[in-house]
């Protein structure tokens, strides 16, 4: 050894990105208990990312400015940008990983399935339709775009599929909590897996 201290920094990543539409700050840790500071400006898409956090059993802050007198587009689609990035660097290396992530979430009358796979190839299948435009500011139309920039970010084939479901709060919280659950399995190591789990020996 050559007497350096290496500080092992655990599955964390933080990335801070600004434009002239949106400031977006997160802090992101894959490995935590839960814990969540979002603020978005926008009350529903912090219920929908408290509920991502706190399900997902990751730590993370979000701190977002962005041009809420245009409308919500910009906000969500750049958090969604920034989130897939900072999930991303976290990850790492994919050494041990478990890859693939699944799960079928009800929500009440919601039915909610969330299929993953951290191939680093994008593709996102997003199988809903709203009944309603909003959820309190929050842009229905939006949880798709969110999605679709989160999967491109990230690199992740992302599928999301409503299998039922009436009240919209109900299917996009389900959603969220879906998909918090699907990389929270991705993520987690499994002891089995010695190196990168791919036959091409890379992802
Ligand atoms: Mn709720």
């Amino acid at each position: 050894m050559n007497g350096m201290m290496f500080e092992d920094n655990g599955r964390k990543a933080k990335i801070s990105r600004k434009t002239s539409e949106t400031d977006i700050s997160i802090d992101f840790n894959i490995d935590g208990k839960g814990e969540a500071n979002i603020n978005t400006g926008i009350g529903f898409f912090d219920h929908m990312l408290n509920s991502f956090t706190k399900h997902g059993l990751f730590d993370m802050s979000v701190k977002v400015e962005g041009d809420l007198y245009v409308d919500t587009h910009h906000t969500i689609e750049d958090t969604g940008i920034v989130l897939g990035n900072v999930i991303k660097e976290a990850i790492g290396d994919k050494v041990g990983i478990k890859r693939y992530g699944s799960v079928i979430l009800p929500m009440d009358e919601a039915l909610i399935l969330c299929s993953l796979d951290l191939s680093g190839r994008p593709y996102l299948v997003f199988d809903a339709e709203f009944t309603t435009d909003k959820v309190g500011y929050f842009d229905t139309e939006m949880v798709r775009e969110f999605f679709y920039a989160l999967s491109y970010s990230l690199g992740m084939n992302l599928h999301i599929k409503m299998i039922s479901g009436t009240n919209n709060h109900h299917i996009i919280e389900g959603m969220f909590k879906a998909f918090a659950k699907a990389l929270d399995e991705a993520t987690t190591k499994d002891d089995r897996i010695t190196s990168i789990l791919s036959t091409k020996g890379s992802l």
